[in-house]
């Protein structure tokens, strides 16, 4: 089977982009580079040290386990190499990391270094999610507001998944197309083109553990799931919870399906458990690049204009036919 690597891939894709400088290719060849240094700390496990916490908390407000750090660390280093970004943002850091001086890039990177960290010392798949914006034209040294942009202004978004495979999924606005580690050559190889969501669904994805605290449109929308085929939608549901976003958005991409984390009563005062900069907005352009729907249950996700670094949001997506009911459930209440 001749597979494409990521790097042919990435020189193909550049070449169908008329004035393409060549600066994003060489940008994604670094956060490339910084996945797989992740990936190789994450599958060490315990054998490195890192599986605790440290103790410290983030700007979150949560733990950082040592392997948040060493993967933000990983994220950090990485990408200066191509001296093309202005600077980063990371889940993982209070403010925008700047670039050293006389580094002038045009484009912004922002990235979660190890989504779903909670499961990481319980041998759960984990990942990591990356943006790309553009620098505000003329901005040399940018600001917190330069990097508070729609999702809409991304050029590129993707993730890592530290599963039984590692992979790595990646959207520049033409489809979205996977990627699979081949261990013995250090190689991505495109292993699965062109991903789409299926429209229909009978599978669905929410922390049931909060049902007391959801809104009434999820509420009835997980109850008609649940009720199955004696109930209105008169099929049989089934229900996933990884409690790792990249591992849900994934299955999503491969089989169809819903992932709901609303706003609720629990997480109102937050605006929701999911950032909208460095989670929901780079999955939201995997799910519409793959013909699925990304919504906060009233609106497109990738319209919202942020208002702040770390901003939270309530995040509806998958199958483009369950993502629309949950809406119309929205708009009925
Ligand atoms: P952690 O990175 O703190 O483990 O959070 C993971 C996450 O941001 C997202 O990946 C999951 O879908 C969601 O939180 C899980 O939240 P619950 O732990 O409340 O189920």
């Amino acid at each position: 089977m001749s597979l494409m690597t990521i790097q042919h891939y990435l020189t193909r894709a550049q070449q169908q982009h008329a004035g393409a400088t060549g600066e994003l290719t060489l940008i994604l060849n670094d956060i490339v580079t910084s996945c797989k240094r992740v990936a190789q700390a994450v599958n060490q496990g315990a054998l490195l040290g890192t599986m605790g916490d440290l103790g410290s908390q983030n700007v979150q407000g949560e733990v950082q386990k040592a392997l948040d750090v060493i993967a933000n660390t990983i994220f950090l280093e990485s990408n200066q190499a191509s001296g093309l970004l202005a600077g980063m943002a990371s889940e993982e850091m209070d403010d925008p990391y700047l670039m050293p001086e006389g580094v002038h890039g045009r484009y912004l990177l922002l990235f979660d270094p190890l989504d779903g960290s909670s499961n990481v010392n319980v041998n759960i798949s984990v990942g990591s999610i990356f943006s790309v914006l553009r620098c505000p034209d003329g901005v040399v040294q940018p600001q917190l507001a330069d990097f508070l942009q729609p999702g809409v202004q991304q050029v590129c978004a993707g993730y890592a998944l530290y599963g039984s495979s590692t992979m790595l999924v990646i959207t520049t606005g033409s489809g979205v197309d996977g990627f699979t580690l081949d261990h013995g050559t250090g190689e991505f190889m495109l292993t699965h083109p062109q991903m789409r969501i299926a429209e229909d669904s009978r599978e669905f994805a929410i922390n049931m553990s909060n049902q007391r605290h959801w809104p009434p449109a999820i509420k009835r929308y997980v109850d008609e799931c649940v009720q199955g085929a004696s109930g209105p939608r008169g099929v049989d549901f089934n229900m996933r919870w990884v409690a790792s976003m990249v591992a849900e958005v994934h299955r999503i991409l491969l089989r169809g399906g819903i992932f709901m984390y609303p706003m609720d009563n629990k997480n109102a005062a937050q605006g929701g458990r999911l950032r909208l900069l460095y989670e929901a907005n780079p999955m939201a352009m995997l799910v519409e690049q793959a013909e699925g729907l990304a919504s906060t249950g009233r609106q497109r996700l990738l319209e919202l204009v942020p208002h702040a670094l770390h901003q939270r949001v309530s995040v509806i997506l998958g199958s483009r036919h369950e993502v629309e009911r949950v809406q119309d459930y929205f708009s009925a209440e």
